[in-house]
């Protein structure tokens, strides 16, 4: 027999008490979710028979998980950060918005204040010349009707070829591979990078240890990350994953969605006077018009900033 108390009057009471209803400072809002996440968490500990030792390790693993800097990515790769997704997909179609290049997930490892370059601009710092090969990303950004948006702010970021990312990878340079660039008349931006390769999750991580007991790898294919964004049109959040990848289709972060899938061409032309084999990567990204000013902008995610 199991014993149930979490729905009884005097635990709600409770609960509602230490989520600060019965005072009146603070957040009613907070005090709301508060409320919920203990009395939920109480439901699941009662149906699932938490044990002891159980909850305790769940306690350690937070503070294992936030001591690492990893919550961020428990939660990409856990699915939730793409529920999001899916989420706003829901509301834009009941609400008609729909059009466009598709969003997904940010990621953890944004870094806002990347140099900004107006039509085109180098990614790479160098330091991986000889091992990576030499990549040409371009594109244009086009309106609803796919007109080209000339001034929309293309910021993107993307992995070296060890799959690691500049300022959580202090041994590349500052804003390695991150930049911001500026659309010119044809709404053209043109970078000149590496061929990235794909993340893998700390082996020794609490997120990748939380993945092994549930049978799952913690890879994602190469990509690339985007934000983008022009007056007047909804901020677009989203990236391109590389065709060929093993793990195109099988993201631990379930980022690829069909229409974000890029194709990288080799050639050894000579054309771009790049001596051997290089890439191209072509992809243009078609931005909705903003409901509102709000729209218009990234989420308010506290994101990390590179200090000089
Ligand atoms: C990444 O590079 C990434 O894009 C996501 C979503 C999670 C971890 C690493
Ligand atoms: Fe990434």
């Amino acid at each position: 027999m199991t014993v149930k108390i979490s729905h009884t009057a005097d635990i709600q009471k409770f609960f509602e008490q230490a989520a600060g209803f019965t005072n009146d400072q603070g957040s009613p809002r907070l005090k709301r979710i508060i409320q919920r996440v203990l009395h939920d968490s109480a439901k699941l500990i009662e149906d699932l028979q938490i044990s002891e030792d159980e909850f305790w390790q769940a306690v350690d693993y937070l503070n294992r998980l936030g001591g690492r800097g990893e919550a961020g990515l428990l939660v990409a790769g856990l699915g939730l950060e793409h529920f999001l997704d899916l989420l706003q997909d829901a509301k834009d179609a009941e609400a008609g918005l729909t059009g466009g290049t598709p969003r997904t997930i940010e990621g953890p490892l944004y870094v806002a204040g990347a140099p900004l370059a107006e039509g085109q601009v180098r990614m790479d710092d160098g330091s991986e010349e000889g091992v990576a090969t030499v990549m040409f990303l371009e594109g244009q950004v086009l309106d609803p009707n796919g007109q080209p948006l000339a001034g929309a702010t293309v910021d993107l970021w993307h992995a070296n070829t060890r799959g690691t990312y500049s300022f959580f990878d202090q041994s590349q340079s500052e804003y390695n591979l991150r930049r911001r660039i500026v659309t010119d008349a044809e709404g053209r931006y043109r970078a000149r990078s590496i061929v990235p390769s794909g993340y893998g999750c700390d082996p020794q991580g609490p997120t990748q240890e939380c993945l092994d007991l549930l049978g799952r790898h913690g890879q994602r294919p190469a990509h690339v990350h985007f934000f983008i964004s022009a007056p007047g049109h909804r901020h677009l959040t989203t990236q391109i994953n590389l065709a060929g990848d093993k793990y195109l289709w099988d993201d631990f972060a379930y980022a690829t969605r069909d229409g974000l899938v890029g194709e990288v061409e080799f050639r050894e032309d000579g054309a771009r006077g790049v001596a051997g084999r290089y890439a191209e990567l072509k992809f243009d990204f078609q931005l909705q018009k903003a409901p509102d000013s709000d729209a218009e902008q990234r989420s308010g995610r506290p994101r990390a900033l590179q200090q000089a």
